[in-house]
């Protein structure tokens, strides 16, 4: 049987999810190793095409759009992204492989003057184009809560790419106690809506970058929050498209990031360590511990760590990361480890933690209708 038989590109761009493109052309292969119980590295090479994981980056409002640029901007070319706007100043002025302006008859093109319901008008406006260009296995969604555009369309643009079967990410700001309260309580309800659609959601206060320097501008604030965010995606990202060459798989990278409840959860943390060991279990710990999310590493139950190194990373230092890791995290928690080459490191050793379990204090408040927690800094 040959590619003519089966359209192996249709299967691959598909809009099923990798378990069904995966299921099609196991079925339809029956022929191709008739007589044989074994399997041929012409069928396993077809085989890769169709299970290759599909990601795409999504930043919704002038948040998400510059994050997104930036991404661009630092030559993460290889990584599929979108930026959706109702700006279309904003929308064009940002740098991303593909670009939706949202809500033409709603907007007209202006934004939505930071009111969310009119993020969300505009969403449900484009529902069709959305929910075809959202076509992938795991969609990352990144923006800023509290305005209009992103806090009322994130959540409409989640809930599409659930409908596709995807695994949907969620990294959103949580604007500076600064900004208002009134903001602040904008992103509290697009919060209460994004969670109905997520499987992972890691909101970052914004204020928590204060705990580094109290007297951070906004605007610079804003920056390094960009590029917290993008480290984040680009981990797991790494993680994703290196499945199979370090201990990881995708099924196991499905379980951390897939919502188990009825509140989405998530922990993240990447730290770099030259080596030294109290450093290494210090900055082991640390990744757990990110102080700018106030997640609970107590509550983990399903862990992947990635350690990523040059060639001469030792066993004896991959030993301390994970005893350091194992000691934070329940006992009866799933804990994966996986490896990797990355000789651009030099002599850094660098690890990241993905947690299942642990809610954001955010997320909760979100839930619960109650205050968001105050932030946790001295002389504010
Ligand atoms: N990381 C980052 N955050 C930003 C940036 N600009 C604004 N923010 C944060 O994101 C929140 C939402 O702002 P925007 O993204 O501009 O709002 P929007 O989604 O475009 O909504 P409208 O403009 O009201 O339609 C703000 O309250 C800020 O906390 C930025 O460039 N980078
Ligand atoms: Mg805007």
């Amino acid at each position: 049987m040959t590619d003519k038989n089966y359209d192996l590109g249709d299967i691959a761009e598909s809009r099923n999810s990798v378990r069904s493109r995966f299921n099609e052309i196991a079925k339809q292969n029956q022929g191709l190793n008739r007589g044989s119980n074994l399997d041929n590295d012409e069928y396993l090479s077809k085989l890769l095409k169709v299970i290759k994981i599909k990601s795409l980056v999504v930043g919704v409002g002038g948040a998400g759009n510059n994050t997104v640029s930036r991404m661009s901007d630092v030559g993460i070319s290889e990584i599929q992204t979108l930026n959706i706007n109702t700006d279309a100043h904003d929308l064009y002025y940002s740098n991303a492989k593909q670009k939706l302006l949202i809500g033409k008859d709603r907007c007209n093109g202006f934004g939505s003057g930071n009111v969310p319901s009119i993020g969300t008008e505009a969403a449900e406006e484009d529902v069709d184009r959305l929910s075809e260009v959202l076509n992938t296995d795991v969609v990352f969604i990144t923006f800023g809560l509290g305005g209009g555009t992103g806090t009322g369309a994130a959540p409409i643009i989640a809930r599409e790419a659930k409908k596709n079967n995807a695994i949907v990410v969620a990294f959103c700001s949580i604007p500076f106690s600064s900004e208002g309260k009134e903001r602040l309580s904008r992103a509290k309800n697009g919060l209460a809506d994004l969670m109905k659609h997520v499987d992972t959601l890691i909101p970052i206060p914004n204020d928590n970058l204060l705990r580094f320097n109290q007297k951070l501008p906004i605007l610079t604030g804003f920056k390094i929050m960009d590029e917290v965010l993008i480290r984040c995606m680009r981990e797991i990202l790494t993680l994703i498209n290196n499945c199979g060459l370090i201990n990881i798989d995708y099924a196991d990278v499905k379980k951390v990031l897939e919502k188990q409840g009825n509140i989405p959860s998530g922990l993240i943390g990447i730290t770099e360590s030259l080596g030294e060991e109290t450093d290494l279990v210090q900055k082991a710990k640390l990744a757990l511990n990110n102080p700018l999310l106030e997640t609970d590493p107590t509550k983990v139950d399903n862990c992947i760590v990635s350690v990523s190194g040059n060639h001469r990373l030792a066993l004896s230092k991959l030993n301390t990361i994970i005893s350091a890791i194992s000691s934070e995290i329940p006992e009866e928690a799933s804990l994966k480890f996986g490896t990797s080459l990355n000789p651009t490191l030099g002599s850094k050793i660098r690890m990241m933690a993905l947690g299942r379990g642990p809610i954001s204090p955010y997320v909760q408040a979100a839930a619960d209708d109650s205050e968001f927690p105050r932030p946790n800094i001295n002389h504010l």
